[in-house]
């Protein structure tokens, strides 16, 4: 069985990074070794939440894996704590990156072109730093802008305006680079990439969902992760993730009963797992079930 590494925190309720890439990556039977950066009451979007830092635990986790030799295919890594944690978390892909290991780094740190509590302004400056040691970066437009130092361009960005911010990601970033959660030429919505190994442009959308909410990105960058080990290439893997997301928001939205702080990911999960083995379209609906 191939073992995926993935460093990010628990948010012990708020249905994101750890809570999801764990369920999401087994879902492809892939074995799903996780590194807790820290552990909070909720995601930061909820006030008053607790914060307990786990920094001080990196380092001997590292090295008690490095000593029982594991080797992972892949390493994903999503929201980190601190700048510190960025180093940290460069050093564990230095130690554990072998030949075929694919680094995924999501960038997480800002949504409708803000930051999320407790980051300062210099945080994106080192989010783009790790953004050099990976294969594939993820960020959502706010995170793009940021890491570029422009201005948010909105969420309804024009499709030039996204290309122009996938070239300025090309800077950090030689492998994929791919913006989540744009609008595409059509008037659908998905992402929009490019592979600066085979210099070509990509990209794929689903009619849009008039709902917005948190810890989708999450869910992108773990069915992605899940996806790839599972041997997806990088397109196809990225459009089986765009899908659960568009599952997994419509499920939410048309549920009358839906928390405010998530989407539903858990329902869609058996549709996930068809999909893993079949290649159903999301958006035949004779062909969900
Ligand atoms: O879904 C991204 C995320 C992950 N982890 C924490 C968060 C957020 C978004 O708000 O607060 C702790």
């Amino acid at each position: 069985m191939k073992r995926i590494m993935t460093i990010q925190d628990i948010s012990c309720i708020g249905k994101c990074s750890l809570t999801v890439a764990l369920p999401i990556i087994s879902a492809f039977g892939v074995e799903t070794a996780i590194v807790p950066t820290a552990i909070l009451s909720t995601h930061t979007q909820f006030q008053g939440f607790t914060f307990r830092d786990l920094t001080d635990d990196l380092e001997p986790i590292k090295e008690h894996w490095k000593k029982e030799g594991f080797e992972f295919s892949a390493i994903y890594s999503g929201y980190l704590g601190s700048e510190r944690q960025i180093e940290i978390v460069r050093d564990y892909v230095r130690t554990f990156r072998g030949k075929d290991t694919f680094t995924i780094v999501d960038p997480v740190m800002a949504d409708n072109g803000k930051l999320y509590a407790g980051f300062d302004d210099h945080f994106p400056e080192k989010m783009a730093g790790l953004c050099r040691e990976a294969d594939v970066i993820l960020p959502n437009l706010s995170e793009a802008a940021l890491m570029l130092g422009v201005p948010y361009p909105g969420e309804d960005a024009s499709p030039e305006v996204t290309k122009e911010l996938l070239k300025g990601l090309t800077k950090f970033c030689s492998g994929a680079v791919v913006i989540t959660g744009v609008t595409l030429e059509d008037g659908t919505f998905g992402f929009m990439g490019f592979d600066g190994k085979t210099g070509t442009h990509f990209e794929y959308g689903n009619p849009k969902v008039p709902f917005k909410s948190h810890g989708t990105g999450d869910i992108f960058a773990s069915t992605f992760t899940g996806a790839l080990a599972k041997g997806f290439t990088v397109l196809d893997a990225l459009k089986l993730a765009a899908d659960y997301v568009t599952a997994c928001i419509r499920n939410t939205y048309e549920d009358q009963n839906r928390v405010n702080y998530a989407v539903n990911f858990e329902e869609e999960l058996p549709w996930l797992m068809e999909r893993i083995t079949s290649n159903r379209s999301i958006n035949n609906p004779a062909e969900r079930r």
